[in-house]
């Protein structure tokens, strides 16, 4: 028999929305008439808009049509790769520094292989957990020394990180943003702007000094914009590339899922600029395209045909829709947590809102707001040891079940009136 990959055993607990989902289980086997309405996963609802719907169709329809049939599209089609270039970095990449893939998650998960074992991590603390467990898996983390043992300040519960990974707090205290001396030399440094979970956005002075620590450090920055679309502020960056040095130090994951509904058609990009390179004076580019080329086959041809409607004005119009919608979710969730006097950040330029719950364990709040108002939470410690005490509401639902979540939270009926 073949042994087992060791980096699997190294796995602290089960992956965390999979966790959720099973707890749900067992509560609804429990309790067979309760409504239970979710918030927790970060999961898209509402319908694809009808321009950019009309082109998936059209897609799956040119693959039936011998004049119109495609096969493989390898990087993308170069329409699509042109196309991003231009509505989200003012044209500023090539198209071969523009790979388009079937989701951020994916490109993550495809940057660690790239990465290997021989990298450090630094992470924000909190941050997707796809980021640690990934490193975990690709043997740059998890090794058997922790490198610190975690107190939580409110609730004094202990824990450890996993070994290889520096852990970078972003707390009410810093104000979400990190302390980044704690970066390592040669570093693969995950940051997600706007954040998941805390709903943050980086502004210009911050993401001017990450990227100067990503240069100090000799470290490349994997900057998870996923959620760019959700930013109202117009200060705020949408991208790492407004800070011009970036292309020196960073790759750009992004993706059609939580603009525009595309988390079921699988549909993302990233940018690797030309002016990255190893230590060896490899290109990173280079490295890029010969492990995507081997290990991937492209994203659907007829999920970039809907991709480059979301790019046109008409698609952009539509996101911009989608987008309000769920931030008006998340209007009326920070009013629901303001009644209740509990004390949240995000849900203004993103989609998830991050609520305290001093002295708590983030699992037992998440079991308590199950047990009594039947909604489905993610608890903060999921998201690392900084988020122990947080739980985190995600926007994304019917307005219905947003409206009737918030009611049972606040003990009023919720409308539009409401909010913050
Ligand atoms: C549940 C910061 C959600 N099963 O759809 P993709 O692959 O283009 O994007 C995934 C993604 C990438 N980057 C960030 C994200 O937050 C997400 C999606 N996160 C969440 O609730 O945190 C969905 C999670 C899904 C998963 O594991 O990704």
């Amino acid at each position: 028999m073949i042994k087992r990959n060791p980096n699997m055993g190294r796995l602290r607990a089960g992956y965390l929305f999979p966790e959720i989902a099973r707890r749900r289980r067992e509560f609804a086997a429990k309790h067979p008439d309760a409504k239970i309405i979710s918030m927790g996963v970060g999961n898209t609802t509402e319908p694809i808009m009808p321009h950019i719907c009309a082109a998936l169709v059209e897609g799956a329809r040119r693959l039936g049509g011998a004049e119109t049939y495609s096969g493989y599209a390898d990087e993308g089609l170069p329409e699509l790769r042109k196309a991003v270039s231009e509505v989200y970095y003012k044209g500023m990449f090539r198209a071969d520094e523009v790979f388009i893939s079937d989701g951020a998650k994916c490109d993550i998960g495809r940057l660690q292989t790239l990465f290997g074992a021989g990298v450090n991590i630094a992470v924000q603390d909190p941050s997707y957990p796809v980021y640690v467990d990934g490193s975990v898996i690709s043997g740059a983390a998890g090794r058997e020394k922790p490198d610190a043992i975690f107190e939580c300040e409110d609730c004094h519960s202990e824990d450890t990180g996993y070994g290889g990974v520096s852990y970078l707090p972003c707390t009410p205290e810093n104000n979400y943003f990190p302390d980044l001396s704690a970066i390592k030399n040669d570093s693969v440094v995950y940051f997600c702007s706007p954040n998941n979970p805390t709903g943050a956005v980086a502004n210009k002075a911050q993401l001017t000094a990450l990227v100067s620590a990503a240069l100090r450090t000799g470290s490349i920055i994997v900057y998870d914009a996923a959620y760019s679309a959700y930013i109202r502020n117009t200060d705020l960056p949408k991208t790492i590339y407004e800070i011009p040095l970036a292309r020196k130090c960073a790759i750009e994951v992004n993706s059609f899922s939580k603009s525009a509904g595309f988390t079921g058609v699988r549909l993302g990009w990233s940018i690797v600029p030309k002016d990255l390179s190893f230590s060896d004076g490899e290109s990173v580019n280079g490295d890029w395209a010969r492990l995507t080329a081997t290990v991937f086959n492209g994203a659907s041809n007829i999920a970039q045909y809907g991709g480059l409607a979301a790019l046109d004005s008409e698609g952009q119009e539509e996101i911009r829709a989608l987008t309000d919608f769920y931030l008006e979710n998340a209007r009326l969730i920070r009013g629901a947590l303001k009644a209740m006097n509990i004390g949240s950040i995000g849900g203004d330029n993103s989609p998830y809102i991050w609520a305290r719950f001093p002295g708590r364990l983030s699992w037992d709040v998440f079991e308590e707001l199950l047990e009594k108002y039947h909604v489905v939470t993610t608890p903060g410690r999921g998201f690392g040891p900084a988020g122990e005490s947080f739980i985190r509401f995600s926007a994304f639902g019917h307005r219905s079940d947003i409206e009737e979540a918030c009611g049972r939270l606040c003990g009023h009926p919720v409308s539009r009136q409401c909010g913050d």
